[in-house]
């Protein structure tokens, strides 16, 4: 049975991007063998409040029980509480050179911004974390993690770290591959369609949160930016805005953006039949999550299952690297 494992940081409201990237895609695949993470340690990668950040971790988990995800069947559990990813990180970064860590754009772009917007800060934690992602990844025997397009580089990178381990140390790890849906593999930001929507860009009227209410949602897609032309058509490299819409009404609708653009001739009602589009697919969520968020116990419990599951596999294969490596195992 192939094992599923994927994760997301809890850095702010999950958005329309990461949910037709890669939420929606996890509740396709789930099973016994999938496990799905609120990857609370990778958020410290920027300085983050305290509050704030456990707040949004069990506000993630119950985002991933809203849209769908069943913690009978899968495994829900939080990063953190697992101690064996960042013992396991450790190891990774011990088999990342500095060169492939700095080659990594989310590093070049966040690391850019923090010295340009953020006092000058840059963590090592900035550089080092696709080490703790390939860990993340490594720790469970994953076959597949279903990502959007931009965390492809990650798991690239994790492949390639698997390999090296193996070849140094004899087969320790199996080596994952990165599984991306064409559809919504990268919805950009509406009011800058050269970039990704992103939980924590500040961009409010760009990005659309999961949980919005629908009169502010359908605000944003009717004043998304397009372009002086009028035609309708699919075409990402001179049509950013529109090609973005017409992969998020295809993506809502399970279309191609070439289907979703046909009988179009002006930018109105595509932007009217989107908006309603993404209010239908994300009222239940919405709803879903209200009565989840009544009971915080019932989500704390779910992670409690999640973590002690989680533990087995992982302490398993901790156990396997750490004796590859030669490191003296205690009496
Ligand atoms: N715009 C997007 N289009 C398609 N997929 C997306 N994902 C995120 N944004 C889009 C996918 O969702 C998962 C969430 O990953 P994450 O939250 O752990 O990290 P991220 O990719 O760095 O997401 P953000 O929103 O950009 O977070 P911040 O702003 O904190 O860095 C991943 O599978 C991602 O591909």
């Amino acid at each position: 049975m192939t094992r599923v494992f994927s994760g997301m940081k809890p850095t702010g409201d999950a958005t329309l991007g990461s949910y037709l990237g890669a939420l929606r895609h996890w509740v396709d695949d789930q099973g016994p063998e999938a496990l799905y993470c609120v990857v609370d340690l990778h958020a410290l990668t920027v300085p983050q409040d305290p509050v704030q950040l456990r707040a949004e971790t069990l506000g993630l988990a119950t985002t991933f029980l809203a849209v769908g995800i069943d913690p009978n069947v899968s495994i829900v559990f939080v990063q953190s509480h697992v101690h064996e990813h960042s013992e396991l990180a450790w190891l990774m970064e011990c088999t990342a050179s500095i060169g492939e860590l700095r080659r990594m754009t989310q590093f070049k772009d966040k690391s850019e911004k923090a010295e340009e917007g953020g006092g000058g800060f840059v963590s090592g934690g900035l550089l080092t974390y696709p080490a703790l992602m390939a860990a993340d990844i490594l720790l469970y025997d994953t076959d597949e993690v279903p990502v959007g397009d931009d965390q492809r580089q990650h798991v690239e990178l994790t492949r390639d770290l698997a390999i090296r381990f193996n070849s140094r140390y004899g087969d320790t790890f199996v080596v994952p591959k990165a599984t991306v849906r064409p559809a919504g593999a990268r919805v950009m930001d509406l009011q800058d369609p050269t970039r990704k929507m992103s939980k924590s860009e500040d961009s409010p009227a760009g990005t659309i949160l999961l949980l919005e209410e629908p009169g502010a949602i359908a605000k944003k897609i009717k004043r998304a930016v397009t372009d002086t032309e009028a035609d309708v058509r699919y075409d990402p490299s001179t049509k950013p805005g529109v090609s973005n819409l017409l992969s998020i009404l295809a993506a809502s609708t399970g279309r191609t953006p070439e289907a979703a653009a046909e009988g179009y001739t002006q930018y109105g009602p595509l932007k009217n039949d989107t908006a309603d589009a993404v209010v239908e697919l994300l009222a239940p969520i919405r709803a879903r999550h209200t009565e989840l968020a009544a009971d915080p116990a019932e989500v704390h419990r779910i992670l409690d299952a999640g973590a002690e599951r989680a533990r087995k596999t992982a302490a398993t294969t901790l156990a396997r690297a750490r004796a590859a490596v030669g490191l003296l195992a205690p009496r």
